[in-house]
């Protein structure tokens, strides 16, 4: 299995850009953050389409909130992925690892020119991702209902080591019908762990339908408010909005955003169709879809 290894090049470009968007007015920060999360969009469709598979829906839907995390929120180094004391960021809903894989090898973690390589044999960009193959990988994810349970016990030993890092977890809508994930709500408000965000992508849509119509959700901030967290909900996709959830809790308890987002945000003809979870789209629909983005 060929290794991938940090791109000082990338890695200087994230710094710079991180540097402009920390310096930058509001106004500014937000226009900063759209067009790079508007290019995370295009480089992961092409890796989709080079993979001719993938789920590019639940990825367009979370590409706001990891471009807001990466660029303006995490304490991280993308030359040193294992450095002490980093913030972290698991992703549970393993699925969208290919948006995963863009956001990281725009920071530098790897080169944004293995993204072709994405679910090829013995690529180490498998279709969930692995932290034995892949810098900046936190956790090993793809079943359901695993991310929050590892967030909370790394948001535990950070507070068990007097660490003063954050942990922030990206689950699905959908995956919250996981039995796993109420236990560690649970757990986490118990052992008051403010320094663990949970964010909830709440595109209402899960693998073959709607949450609601599945298994319901609703209401689903009372039921985290219930389970002893701080909630915040906001529009996923509004940058002003992503950027006020993340800051730190102010209550002393764990924070869960719930981010209502959209599938297949910004390309017209995927929003919010179910069809979209892991559809492959067509040459002509590539080339569409590039035209809305790029
Ligand atoms: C335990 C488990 N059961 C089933 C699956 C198959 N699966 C992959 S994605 C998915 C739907 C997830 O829906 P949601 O969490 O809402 O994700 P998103 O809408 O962001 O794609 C399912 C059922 C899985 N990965 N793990
Ligand atoms: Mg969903």
């Amino acid at each position: 299995m060929q290794m991938l290894s940090v791109d000082e090049a990338q890695v200087a470009r994230w710094r710079g850009l991180r540097d402009e968007i920390s310096r930058a007015a509001a106004a500014e920060k937000v226009s900063l953050l759209a067009a790079e999360a508007t290019r995370h969009r295009a480089d992961n469709l092409r890796t989709i389409d080079a993979a001719q598979q993938g789920h590019i829906g639940g990825d367009m839907s979370i590409t706001d909130v990891l471009t807001t995390l990466y660029y303006a929120v995490l304490d991280i180094d993308p030359a040193d992925p294992d450095a002490d004391g980093r913030d972290r960021l698991v992703l549970s809903k393993g699925h969208c690892a290919a948006a995963l894989y863009t956001v990281l090898s725009s920071c530098g973690y790897f080169s944004p020119s293995e993204l072709p390589t994405f679910m090829a044999p013995l690529s180490p960009l498998n279709g969930h991702p692995n932290r034995l193959k892949v810098p900046g990988v936190e956790a090993n994810t793809g079943p359901l209902g695993h991310g929050l349970p590892i967030a909370t016990g790394i948001a535990k030993a950070a507070k068990l080591r007097g660490a003063s890092n954050r942990v922030f977890v990206l689950l699905g809508d959908g995956e919250l019908q996981e039995g796993s994930n109420w236990e560690a709500f649970m757990a986490a408000s118990h052992f008051k762990l403010d320094n663990l965000v949970a964010v909830v992508d709440r595109n209402r849509l899960q693998q073959g339908a709607r949450t609601e119509d599945t298994n319901s959700l609703d209401p689903l901030p009372e039921r985290l408010s219930a389970f002893g967290w701080e909630v915040r909900e906001i529009d996923g996709h509004d940058f002003t909005q992503l950027l006020a959830a993340f800051t730190p809790s102010t209550s002393g308890r764990p924070v869960a955003v719930v981010a209502h987002t959209i599938k297949g945000k910004g390309i017209s003809f995927m929003e919010d169709d179910v069809a979209w979870h892991h559809k492959v789209p067509s040459p002509e629909q590539v080339e569409a879809a590039l035209k809305e983005l790029v």
